[in-house]
C-alpha cells in the first residue's frame, strides 16, 4: 500500500529536498509551509507523484489542528510526520538580542511541532503505526555564543522526542531526533534576515552538508524494519568538529 509522508516546512531546503526523496520512492506527499508559490511549484515538479499542499503558519495552532482534520480521504493516514520547519534568527548575545526573535522561534520551533504531533498522533495510536521524525540540532547539545534560545528550542526537541518514546511505550510508533551541524540551504540567509553575505561566510571554505544529505538520513531512519528506532541521530560535516572551552583570563 502507498505511504503517506507529511512534511513540514517543504518550501526549501531540508523539507523540500525530503519532498523530492520521498516521491522519487513513490510516497504520496502532504507538504507545508507559508509560501504557496512554491508550495505550488513543487507539486508540479513532483508530478506523478500524489501531492498534497497546506498553506498556513506552523505557529498558529489552529491552522496546525484545521490541517491535520481537513486532509482529504487518501491522505488521512499518515505514516510518517516529519517535523520540520523550523528556523533561527540572529547570534546576538542574550542581553541584546531582539526578543520577538526568541518569541518567534519558540513560536515555531517548540509550538509548531508540538501542535503537529499532538494533532497527528491520536490517528497513529488508533492506527498502531507511524514515525514522528523532528529536526533538532547539534545547537541543542553544544552551546555556542549567540545560540542562546535557537539551540534552547532544539534542546527540547532532543528532550520532547524522547519523552514522546517514553508515552508509546507498547506502541509500534517510532520516534527520531536528527541533529543535523553546518548545512546549506535558506537557513543562515534567514537567521541572518536576507542579509545573503553574512549567510554565505558562514560555508564559506567548507563543504557542508547539503539537504539532499539529511533528507538520504531522514529517509533511511524511516525505513529500517520496524522493529529499530533510531532515537537520535547527530550529523556533522567532516569540516566540523568542537572547540575548547572558553576561558576569560584577566
Ligand atoms: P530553510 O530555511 O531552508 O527551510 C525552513 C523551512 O521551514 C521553510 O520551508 C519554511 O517555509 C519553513 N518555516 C519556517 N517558519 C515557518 C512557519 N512559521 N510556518 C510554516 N513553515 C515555516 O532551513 P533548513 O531546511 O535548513 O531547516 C529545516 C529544519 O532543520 C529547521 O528546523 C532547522 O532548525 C533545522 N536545522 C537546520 C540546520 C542547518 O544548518 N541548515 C542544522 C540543524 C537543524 P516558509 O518560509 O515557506 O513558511
Ligand atoms: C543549525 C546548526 O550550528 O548553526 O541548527 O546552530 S547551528
Amino acid at each position: 500500500m502507498t505511504k503517506t509522508v507529511l512534511i513540514t516546512g517543504a518550501t526549501a531546503g531540508f523539507g523540500k529536498a525530503m519532498a523530492e526523496r520521498y516521491a522519487a520512492e513513490g510516497w504520496q506527499l502532504v507538504l507545508t509551509g507559508r509560501r504557496s508559490d512554491r508550495l505550488e511549484q513543487l507539486k508540479q515538479d513532483l508530478t506523478p507523484a500524489k501531492v498534497h499542499t497546506i498553506t498556513f503558519d506552523i505557529r498558529d495552532k489552529e491552522a496546525c489542528f484545521k490541517a491535520v482534520e481537513k486532509l482529504p480521504s487518501g491522505f488521512k493516514n499518515v505514516d510518517v510526520l516529519v517535523n520540520n520547519a523550523g528556523l533561527a534568527l540572529g547570534l546576538d548575545p542574550a542581553q541584546s538580542c531582539d526578543l520577538t526573535d526568541w518569541e518567534t522561534m519558540i513560536d515555531t520551533n517548540i509550538k509548531g511541532l508540538m501542535y503537529m504531533t499532538r494533532a497527528l498522533l491520536p490517528s497513529m495510536v488508533e492506527r498502531d503505526q507511524g514515525h514522528i521524525v523532528n529536526l533538532g540540532s547539534v545547537a541543542g547539545t553544544y552551546p555556542y555564543p549567540g545560540g542562546n534560545c535557537y539551540g534552547g528550542t532544539k534542546a527540547f526537541v532532543n528532550h520532547f522526542s524522547k519523552n514522546l518514546l517514553a508515552d508509546l511505550l507498547g506502541t509500534k510508533i517510532r520516534v527520531t531526533n536528527i541533529e543535523p551541524g553546518l548545512c546549506e540551504s535558506e537557513f543562515s540567509v534567514v537567521r541572518f534576515k536576507g542579509d545573503k553575505n553574512s549567510a554565505d561566510k558562514v560555508y564559506q571554505g567548507t563543504q557542508p552538508i547539503v539537504p539532499q544529505d539529511i533528507a538520504e538520513i531522514v529517509y533511511w531512519t524511516t525505513t529500517l524494519p520496524a522493529h529499530i528506532n533510531i532515537n537520535s541521530l547527530e550529523v556533522m560535516p567532516v569540516d566540523q568538529a568542537f572547540s575548547p572551552f572558553a576561558i576569560n583570563r584577566k
